[in-house]
């Protein structure tokens, strides 16, 4: 072409480098894919502008159609290099868009899932039950809504009794077989009940052809109510109680058994007991239990740790056992208080409001 026979005039050399212009501006201002094929159709499409060019070539002459032929070929080969750069350049922005969004800041502080933990008179609770346990003392656990009978009558405790009033027991509005107003059990001793019962019958048969029954030691913890309400008292509260009933087990095995879970509970042998004399309906003779420590924030003062007595003969005998031949101890505590004195806790409410404030602390 150039320097071939036939001269191009300038005016259509020029009209061919501005539509390579007017593409390569059209492309640039096309900010998506859709909008560059737009683009793309106005210049290379059936009607577009290069193609309008080649169809003129019809009316030409040979040499000029050859000519212009391979100039406007050149011409929109060079708009097809716009276009693929363009699209590249497109796709690339559309890849550094999709990566951005996507991006991942590896430098942030994890997300740790949070650790929960056991509540700190369930700690005490599970301390209780692996000291007695390890003494042989089953752990039995059973109904929060008693019936009048295993929470009072099997307990010896006399109709009129200030703890069977309204003031002092929550009832629920049901009644039992015998017509009687269920409650929230006021202590988990009706667990004791039942389960000597069970231990009884279990051991029915064996009992009936001479054999002597297998001792009962067992521990009822568990959640107990009461109506009553402030620092030191909560609605619902927390007891284990203890029971160990054979043919010869005395006060002296009471306080050994006591003294060895004071012992192992505080993690101390400096530690004294003393056993002064009280009353319960349920035992008789009947005994509050102190203690006092050697050393530590505490250390020389009495603190009530726990009721405890030998097992009334009537309450043996709702057992279904002969209280000629069986006799026993039992014990009752409170955990919440165990566990106040365990970790220095001054009011026994922080254990049940919920707040992690506190109760991450025991972590
Ligand atoms: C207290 C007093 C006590 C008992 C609970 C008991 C259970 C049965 C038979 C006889 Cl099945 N007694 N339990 C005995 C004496 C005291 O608890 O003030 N606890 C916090």
């Amino acid at each position: 072409m150039r320097g071939g026979l036939f001269v191009f005039p300038a005016t259509i050399m020029n009209a061919l480098e501005q539509l390579v212009e007017s593409a390569r501006a059209d492309f640039a201002a096309a900010g998506q894919p859709a909008e560059l094929e737009n683009a793309k159709a106005r210049f290379l499409g059936k009607t577009g502008r290069v193609t309008e060019l080649l169809k003129g070539l019809a009316a030409l002459p040979p040499d000029a159609k050859k000519a212009q032929g391979a100039e406007i070929n050149q011409a929109k080969q060079r708009i097809e290099t716009l276009l693929a750069e363009r699209r590249d350049q497109l796709g690339q922005a559309e890849l550094e868009r999709q990566l951005h969004a996507e991006a991942l800041d590896v430098t942030l502080p994890g997300r740790r899932r949070g650790t929960g933990g056991l509540h700190p008179v369930s700690r005490t609770m599970e301390r209780i039950e692996a000291i007695f346990g390890s003494m042989g003392f089953d752990v039995a656990d059973g109904p929060e809504i008693e019936t009048d009978w295993y929470n009072f009558t099997a307990l010896n405790s006399p109709e009129n009794h200030p703890a069977r009033s309204m003031q002092d027991t929550f009832y629920v509005d049901m009644k039992d077989a015998e017509g009687r107003w269920l409650n929230l059990r006021t202590h988990t001793s009706p667990m004791q009940v039942r389960y000597a019962r069970a231990h009884v019958a279990r051991h029915a048969a064996a009992m009936a052809r001479g054999e002597p029954m297998p001792e009962i030691r067992v521990i009822a913890p568990g959640r107990t109510y009461r109506v009553d309400s402030d620092a030191t008292h909560s609605p619902m509260f927390h007891q284990c109680e203890g029971l160990w009933i054979g043919e010869n087990v005395s006060f002296k095995d009471l306080k050994a058994v006591f003294s060895a879970f004071c012992r192992r509970f505080f993690e101390t042998d400096e530690l004294q007991l003393r056993f002064r004399p009280s009353f319960f309906p349920f035992t008789e003779p009947s005994a509050e239990i102190d203690i006092a420590f050697a050393d530590g924030p505490l250390k020389g003062s009495w603190l009530e740790v726990s009721g405890a007595g030998q097992v009334h003969p009537n309450v043996v005998r709702n057992f279904g056992l002969d209280p000629e031949r069986y006799i026993g101890f039992a014990f009752g505590m409170g955990p919440d208080r165990l566990t106040m004195l365990r970790y220095g806790v001054a009011d026994l409410r922080l254990f049940f409001d919920g707040d992690l404030r506190f109760l991450s602390q025991f972590r």
